[in-house]
């Protein structure tokens, strides 16, 4: 099939990369969004969003003329969806920008079209939800156009590298929906093409990132007992990895971000009465910050008015993203004990989901009794006892929940605690 204009509707962090890749491939593309100060943002040259590479292929895209963007959807070839999938506070998955997205394409949808859902999405979304309201247009799915889910599986931070190289997965409703939306990606995937049914493909995706969060909290969970029995979680886990079909990852303040703390819900949503052990599992890693809390104030002592310095406000390192981040909660939860809170983000400054944020580092040791590390980030890492001890003028507390603070620190006096290590 040839494609040779196609829109992309949602230019958040999965579909303005996606955008850029068509139209540095070759194919011209129509960006879209509700947002207008996104659209006017783009539209004049910049991005609304933080990752690595991003801007420059925004630019080589937007400069050739093969990327527009707008508020208003036209007509074309193929339409893309890459719009969120939150969850309401009850944990049942917001479909509503799916649905409108889904809507819209209604008054453009023409025969041999195809379509393509991104965002993370319950099973059965594309072959129930999203056909019914495409055949409202009086066209056939699978017949008169093609449908098909194909789901992101790219890393925040990482995101241009892996569309190009990972494997994609396309389910398409029927056979020829699936073969088209590979003829489609393509266009720039280098990695495997795999095609099989959508609710397969929606389910791939889902299973995925439950995998990964409940690794995580057993990690989380082995963090807890290692606590109690006096051992070190770290030495722990480094031993029963190198046994060869053993692979914990690492425990921390809390699993955060939009995927994997959100993904697992579909499933416990679709069938609560057999999704048990993952519905446990998001418990466990939602109820992470609040042992960190208990943890912080066994090893550590009252809280109230304590002059505390935070390092780190994202959900993970290195980003800028702080959706569902455990380490905002456990900011919050320390403000709420009556904490004397200074934040130091470096990757984002200002008032950050109502926390003032310390503009340096310096700012923020300023008078601090104790240090709480909750991201892992990369300048972090690289913090030295001389420089903390020259701004802090003593060898203060470290709390460390993500296990970047060596022993050099204990050795330089410092009265370091990390997550999970009861020795
Ligand atoms: N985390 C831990 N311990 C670990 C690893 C991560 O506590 O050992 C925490 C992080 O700090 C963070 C959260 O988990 O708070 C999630 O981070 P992540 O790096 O595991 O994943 P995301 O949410 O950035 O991206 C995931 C990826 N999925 C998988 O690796 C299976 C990515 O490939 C997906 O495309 C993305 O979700 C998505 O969009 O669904």
């Amino acid at each position: 099939m040839n494609y040779k204009k196609i829109a992309v509707i949602g230019l958040g962090y999965i579909g303005l990369p996606t955008a850029c890749m068509f139209a540095t491939n070759g194919i011209r593309v129509l960006g879209v969004d509700v947002n207008v100060s996104v659209i006017n943002t783009l539209n004049n040259g910049g991005i609304h969003l933080e990752e690595y590479g991003l801007q420059q292929k925004f630019t080589d895209a937007f400069q050739s003329g093969m990327l527009k963007v707008s508020v208003n959807l036209e007509d074309a070839d193929a339409y893309i969806i890459a719009v969120p999938t939150p969850f309401y506070d009850d944990k049942k998955a917001d479909m509503q920008y799916v649905a409108s997205a889904a809507e819209s394409i209604l008054p453009h949808l023409r025969k041999g079209n195809l379509v393509v859902l991104e965002s993370t999405s319950p099973p059965q979304t594309t072959s129930v939800f999203v056909k019914s309201i495409l055949e409202k247009s009086g066209l056939k799915a699978g017949e008169d156009f093609l449908l098909a889910y194909s789901p992101e599986r790219v890393l925040p931070g990482q995101i241009l590298r892996e569309l190009v190289e990972n494997a994609r997965v396309i389910g398409g409703i029927n056979q020829e929906s699936a073969e088209a939306g590979r003829d489609l990606y393509r266009t720039f995937v280098k990695g495997e093409i795999i095609l099989t049914d959508s609710t397969t493909a929606e389910m791939v995706k889902l299973m995925e990132n439950t995998y990964r969060d409940v690794n995580i909290a057993i990690a989380n969970e082995f963090s807890r007992l290692t606590d109690r029995f006096n051992i070190d979680i770290q030495e722990a886990i480094r031993i029963a990895n190198l046994h060869p079909r053993v692979k914990i990852l690492n425990p921390g303040p809390g699993v955060g971000g939009h995927c994997i703390s959100v993904d697992p819900w579909f499933l416990v949503e679709a069938a609560p009465d057999l999704a048990k052990l993952i519905r446990t599992a998001r418990e466990v890693n939602d109820s992470q910050p609040y042992f960190v809390l208990a943890s912080l104030k066994n090893h550590f002592g009252e809280l109230k008015g304590k002059r505390i310095c935070v390092l780190g406000l994202t959900f993970k390192p290195d980003v800028d993203d702080v959706r569902e981040s455990p380490a905002v909660e456990i900011v919050k939860m320390l403000l709420n004990e009556g904490a004397i809170v200074s934040a130091y983000e470096p990757h984002k400054s200002g008032v950050i989901e109502n926390i003032q944020t310390s503009p340096t580092l310096e700012d923020a040791l300023q008078a601090v009794e104790l240090i709480v590390v909750l991201v892992a980030h990369t300048v972090f890492k690289s913090l030295s006892p001389g420089v903390i001890k020259a701004q802090t003028k003593s060898s203060i507390g470290i709390f460390d929940t993500v296990h970047i603070i060596g022993e050099n620190w204990d050795e330089e006096g410092f009265s370091v605690y990390r997550l999970g290590n009861g020795k």
